[in-house]
């Protein structure tokens, strides 16, 4: 029978001289294909060892690192499934995705120990393990006693492999299911689609706990047996100096605005480079065209979901890169732009983007109900995203029918922060919403009304929120009004808070 393990594809994809590099990291360190056979063996050994039960779920919110990337493919190679938490996370949001979750496994930074063990022990979770960027923590040291001799465990196409979870406009996180077969089919339509080859060398620069970094970069070099230079944090000085050693690069809109304030990156810097890849969030042709003229190279612009990794592409070759648009549907993924009343819509035509296709996830995690919600009656995904196709094909997103936020390449979902906001003393209500900045691309900003006779502090109130929440997710502003506009419905109208605040930043 044929093992669709995801990891087994991507150890056939090793090369053959295990002996070369396929790490080097920004602290020096280098690892060889025979150090990642040798340390996923080990991992998913230890694993293994534990009892687990099929599916268990290994959560982790641990510093970038190598041994993290090991776990993540030891996981995989076990036949347990990873749920990647950000770092930034505080303890309401682990005590909810733990609670959800249930893992059998987690895994923290050993500073965090003594409340994730609390959260995890709470949950049933007996095993919390520690590990440190540092290459320290009880994992490795419980690891160490394992053989590194493994077999690949058996799965299905269909069988799950992570758990990702992406918030929604109402309520909590969903956790969306990926499977094996998901995320192998995206890594080889963008293997080819993107022209991976022989000698490709990538800077991994990205954080390894949502898709861009963890799959589409990670899996991209991957299996093409492509060395990555490895950086722990995004540092623009950093990657201009790594250029030159470098073929293929993936960022958010963030990073390329970030680099392109550095004087180092010329054409010169950019000789050896073959593709720059943007995408988790709009990229403003701005940024694509001062790119061009400084670099001499055309970004490639990208787009995808959690749900499905990736949707659509730019041409790498045989098609202009259209800045301002996301290209064309990938190979094997069917996408349609359908009007209010579920109708195709012509060219050029404003509607709601759909898609189906073997990276479209299996459902979200023990939500049978939200997860047909989201599907069509003739099984496509509603991406919740805006856009229309024009008459060469490409595809470009014009809006969001969901109430999202995406700051600097990370999602922010107002309804969460409102209800926080909302549950503060003396608050009578609130909205989020995002405006124009120029590092981040989107920031929140918070309108708040008070209940009569009180006065509220703003910054405190950024102060409490700040407490309690990923930083990323915290406005960068908050105004206490008198009422917040509302229209003939009662609604309150957020494109007005909009237009108001959209200068803020500029
Ligand atoms: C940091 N800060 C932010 C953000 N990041 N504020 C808003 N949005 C952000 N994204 C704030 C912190 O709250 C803090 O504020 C201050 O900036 C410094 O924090 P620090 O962590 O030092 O910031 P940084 O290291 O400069 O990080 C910026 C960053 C990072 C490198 C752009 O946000 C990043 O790595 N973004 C990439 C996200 C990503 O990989 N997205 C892919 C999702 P204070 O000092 O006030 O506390 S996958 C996806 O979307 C899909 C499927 C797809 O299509 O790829
Ligand atoms: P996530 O929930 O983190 O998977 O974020 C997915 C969302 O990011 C998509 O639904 C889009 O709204 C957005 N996104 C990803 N790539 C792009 C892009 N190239 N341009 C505009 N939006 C994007």
């Amino acid at each position: 029978m044929k093992n669709h393990n995801l990891f087994a594809a991507l150890r056939a994809a090793f090369p053959a001289s295990l002996d070369e590099v396929a790490i080097e990291t920004d602290t020096g360190l280098s690892y060889t294909w025979r150090d990642l056979e040798r340390a996923t063996a080990m991992m998913a050994n230890l694993l293994q060892s534990l009892g687990l039960p099929a599916g268990a779920r290994v959560a982790v919110q641990v510093e970038k690192s190598v041994e993290a990337m090991v776990l993540y493919l030891a996981t995989l190679r076990a036949g347990y499934v990873f749920l990647p938490l950000n770092t930034a996370y505080q303890s309401a949001e682990i005590e909810y995705f733990i609670g959800n979750a249930e893992p059998s496994v987690v895994v923290c930074a050993s500073r965090n120990f003594g409340w994730v063990s609390k959260i995890a022990f709470k949950a049933g979770t007996q095993n919390v393990f520690t590990l440190d960027e540092d290459r320290s923590g009880s994992l490795l040291d419980r690891a160490g006693h394992c053989s590194d001799q493994h077999e690949v465990a058996l799965k299905q196409a269909d069988d799950m492999a992570a758990i990702l979870y992406t918030s929604g406009t109402t309520g909590r996180s969903k956790g969306a299911m990926l499977s094996h077969g998901n995320l192998l089919s995206n890594a080889q339509v963008l293997k080819d689609y993107w022209g991976w080859k022989k000698g490709d060398v990538l800077i991994h620069a990205l954080p390894i706990f949502h898709v861009h970094g963890l799959f589409v970069a990670m899996h991209g070099a991957l299996l093409n047996g492509s060395k990555m230079i490895w950086l722990g944090k995004f540092d623009p000085k950093l990657v201009v100096e790594k250029l030159p050693e470098a073929t293929v690069f993936m960022g958010v809109p963030t990073l390329y605005v970030r680099l392109l304030a550095e004087a180092g990156l010329t054409l010169e810097a950019c000789r050896n480079m073959r593709l720059f890849i943007a995408g988790s969030a709009p990229l403003l042709i701005e940024t694509f065209k001062e790119w061009q003229q400084r670099t001499g190279h055309t970004i490639l612009e990208r787009y995808g979901m959690s749900e499905t990794a990736m949707l659509t592409s730019n041409p790498y070759q045989g098609g202009e890169r259209r800045g301002g648009t996301v290209g064309f549907a990938l190979p094997g993924v069917s996408l349609r732009v359908q009007g209010d009343e579920g109708q195709s819509l012509p060219v050029g035509e404003i509607g709601d983007i759909q898609v189906k296709g073997p990276n479209v996830f299996q459902g979200y995690w023990r939500m049978p109900e939200k997860t047909k919600e989201e599907f069509t009656a003739d099984g496509y995904f509603k991406t919740g995203d805006v856009g229309k196709i024009d008459e060469r094909g490409y595809i470009t997103i014009v809006g969001r029918s969901k109430d999202l936020i995406i700051s600097g390449g990370y999602n922010v979902y107002p309804a969460e922060i409102e209800g926080y906001i909302n549950e503060m003393p003396g608050v009578a209500e609130s909205a989020l919403v995002g405006v124009p900045h120029p590092d981040f691309g989107e920031v929140g900003v918070a309108v708040v009304t008070a209940k009569a006779g009180v006065t509220l502090d703003a910054s405190r109130m950024l102060a409490e929120l700040k407490s309690r929440l990923a930083n990323f997710k915290i406005p960068k502003q908050c105004f206490v009004v008198s009422e917040l506009p509302r229209n003939a419905m009662g609604k309150v109208q957020k494109n007005l808070l909009r237009e108001q605040h959209k200068s803020l930043f500029s």
